[in-house]
């Protein structure tokens, strides 16, 4: 096992527990606009008022050292910053972000940021987001500022979270914003976020910048339903999609043959990929995050483009309906390990939905602790094999905007009752400070 520190954190993200989205400057980003289409969020939820984070910060950081945090994981809102996706900062943006990350380090609560947690400008979005090319300069400009702007507060940084869900959920199903259905633009979105990615990092060393950064991957672990050939090819298509299209260009600068032929199939040639991309987006990594939720279970099938369809799992489901299979996050972490080497890992997200209930002011999640309990055992599992696993942040600290689920859905481990905004510790709150303070020897 490592003898690095290991961080244990919680994270959130700031479209999800900010609001305040039409206060001090704040530009309108792509999801503003997709909440407000009509069918898109359940209830026609939007991000307002979230958990009103952007005026109770304080109070939410005093909750995280109650719980002991020794890490917590936020993202910056480009628009915020930035509020038409180019040209100068907002300066109340930026101080938002600076007063929180001195308020962690006040509290001593290591601050790690995320660059781009799905919250793209809308006025970037109406030049074609992340599915043309100019976006990886617009954003290597934004990232500039907030390096720039919180310098000396933050050390550790993450470029995106889950460029997977950015460019295929966003461009090609149209599950989130922007809400499009192409998966010639799912392919460059990808390419572009990729990119960015990249420039971003070859800034950050090459400006000689004290600190780390990193991208979360949000990565699943590909079973095939039976052991026929075509169900075995179905689940490493998905794996191709969901893994392999991004661990093997960041980290052994190719894109994997199976899904360039695939996806060339579907978009016609990819001439997004331009001479030298790969070796730009295959950076030196301090780290790489991990969100794991669930593993998926294809069958092969006649759907569009890849070609699988998703087998319900014999396992217990969480509210989202996904199956808890803890087991699957050490074979992933193993995996990685295997098939891209020793690089640092920190579990960026983990956690669940349930249908939790106040009663009498507590909320008794024990099904959520049980699933933390399990899945921190996986990565200590992991970890007594060899995985250089650095810190652990529970999704989410508190109960937020689940992206087109809206309110509906509670991960936090605190509470949010949404009419009082009162944060109230929910069972698992307690029980992770006490795990904290157990392994920190207290
Ligand atoms: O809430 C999201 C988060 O924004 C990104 N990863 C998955 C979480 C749960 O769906």
């Amino acid at each position: 096992m490592s003898t690095a520190p290991f961080i244990w954190g919680a994270g959130t993200a700031a479209f999800q527990i900010e609001g305040a989205t039409r206060i001090d400057g704040r530009g309108e980003s792509i999801w503003d606009r997709f909440a407000a289409g009509a069918g898109n969020v359940a209830n026609g939820d939007t991000g307002d008022p979230a958990c009103e984070h952007y005026f109770r910060w304080r109070e939410d950081i005093d909750l995280m050292a109650e719980l002991r945090l020794q890490g917590y994981r936020f993202s910056v809102s480009w628009p915020r910053v930035q509020p038409a996706g180019r040209g100068p900062v907002n300066p109340k943006g930026l101080d938002f972000y600076r007063r929180l990350a001195e308020g962690l380090r006040e509290r001593g609560i290591q601050p790690l940021a995320t660059l781009y947690h799905w919250d793209l400008p809308q006025a970037l979005q109406d030049e074609g987001g992340w599915a043309q090319r100019d976006v990886v300069e617009r954003y290597a400009e934004y990232a500039r500022l907030v390096l720039d702007g919180l310098d000396g507060l933050v050390e550790d940084w993450i470029t995106h979270n889950e460029p997977w869900v950015t460019s295929f959920l966003g461009y090609a199903q149209g599950i989130k914003a922007p809400g499009l259905r192409d998966w010639a633009a799912g392919v460059r979105a990808a390419h572009h976020a990729l990119l960015a990615h990249g420039v971003v990092v070859r800034d950050f060393r090459a400006a000689g910048r004290a600190g780390r950064i990193g991208i979360t991957l949000d990565l699943t672990v590909a079973r095939p339903a039976t052991q026929s050939a075509e169900d075995i090819a179905a689940a490493e298509r998905l794996d191709g999609h969901h893994n392999r299209w991004f661990l093997d260009a960041l980290l052994r600068g190719a894109y994997p043959g199976d899904m360039l032929e695939l996806y060339e199939r579907e978009t016609g040639p990819l001439d997004a990929i331009a001479p030298g991309d790969l070796e730009t987006i295959a950076q030196p990594l301090d780290f790489l995050g991990v969100n794991f939720y669930r593993p998926n279970l294809v069958a092969a099938d006649v759907s569009p483009v890849l070609g699988l369809r998703e087998v319900e799992q014999d396992a217990e489901v969480t509210a989202m309906d996904w199956p808890v299979v803890p087991e699957a996050l050490t074979e992933l972490l193993l995996r990685i390990k295997r098939d891209y080497g020793d690089l640092p890992l920190l579990i960026t997200e983990n956690g669940a939905a349930f249908q939790d209930r106040l009663d009498d002011g507590e909320v008794d999640d024990e099904r959520r602790v049980a699933y933390l309990r399990a899945h921190i055992a996986a990565v200590e599992r992991a970890r007594a094999q060899g995985v250089d696993v650095r810190g652990y942040y529970v999704w989410s600290l508190l109960d937020n905007f689940e992206w087109e689920w809206g309110y509906e859905q509670r991960f936090g481990i605190v509470y949010v009752d949404y009419a009082t905004q009162r944060r109230i510790p929910k069972s698992s709150a307690l029980w992770y400070r006490d795990l904290i303070a157990r392994r920190n020897g207290g």
